[in-house]
C-alpha cells in the first residue's frame, strides 16, 4: 500500500479544516445554505473516511511485513539457543557415545561361544552373532540387575543379530537354548 495516498488525504483534510474554521469565523452568515452544509459533511466525510482506510490499509500492511520479517528470521537464524535446539536433544533418547557393533561366535564344534567377555560403549549395542555349528544357539542379554532384555533369534548355520540400547553397566550375554548357558554359553558384556 502506497503510504503517499494516506498522507495526502490526511493533509487535505487538515487544510479543510483550517481553511473552513477560517471562513466560518469571517463569514456572519456561515453557513449559507442547507445545500453547502450538506456538501460539506459529504466532503469531510470522504476525508476522513479515506484518511481512516488508508491508516487501517497501511497498518495491515505494515503489521504483514513485520510478520514476514519476523518469519524470515526464524528461518535464517542458527537458533544457538532456541527452542529447536533444546527440542532435538530432548527428544533423542539415545545417551551419549556411538553405535558400537560386536562380534560374536559359536565354536564350530563345542556348546561354547569363542568368547566370553565382550565390551562396548553406551548407546546402540548390536552383537552380530554368527552360528557356524549344527546345533541351533542364540544370544541373550542380561541386564546388570539379572533382567532379560533381549535375545536374536535362534539359528544354527547361519548369522543374526541383537541390538539393544545399553547404559553403562556389565550385562551378561548368553545362550537360552535347552542348558547350554549351564553349559558354559555365558560371558560378560561391559558397557562404559
Ligand atoms: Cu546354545
Amino acid at each position: 500500500m502506497d503510504e503517499t495516498l494516506f498522507y495526502v488525504f490526511g493533509i487535505a483534510l487538515v487544510l479543510s479544516a483550517v481553511g473552513l474554521s477560517a471562513i466560518g469565523l469571517r463569514s456572519e452568515s456561515f453557513p449559507p445554505s442547507g445545500a453547502a452544509v450538506a456538501g460539506l459533511i459529504a466532503y469531510f466525510a470522504i476525508l476522513v473516511g479515506g484518511t481512516a482506510t488508508f491508516a487501517v490499509l497501511n497498518a495491515r500492511d505494515d503489521q504483514r511485513k513485520r510478520n514476514a520479517e519476523q518469519a524470515e528470521a526464524a528461518a535464517t537464524q542458527p537458533a544457538p539457543s532456541g527452542a529447536t535446539t533444546t527440542g532435538s536433544t530432548t527428544t533423542k533418547p539415545a545417551p551419549t557415545g556411538k553405535a558400537t557393533t560386536l562380534k560374536l561366535a559359536a565354536e564350530p564344534n563345542a556348546i561354547a561361544y569363542d568368547t566370553t567377555q565382550l565390551s562396548g560403549t553406551a548407546g546402540q549395542v548390536t552383537i552380530d552373532f554368527d552360528n557356524p555349528s549344527a546345533l541351533t544357539h542364540d544370544v541373550c542379554l542380561e541386564a546388570p540387575t539379572g533382567a532379560e532384555i533381549g535375545c536374536s533369534d535362534t539359528i544354527s548355520q547361519g548369522t543374526a543379530s541383537l541390538a539393544e540400547n545399553l547404559k553403562p553397566g556389565k550385562y551378561t550375554f548368553f545362550c537360552s537354548v535347552d542348558s547350554h548357558r549351564q553349559a558354559g554359553m555365558e560371558g560378560t558384556l561391559t558397557v562404559k
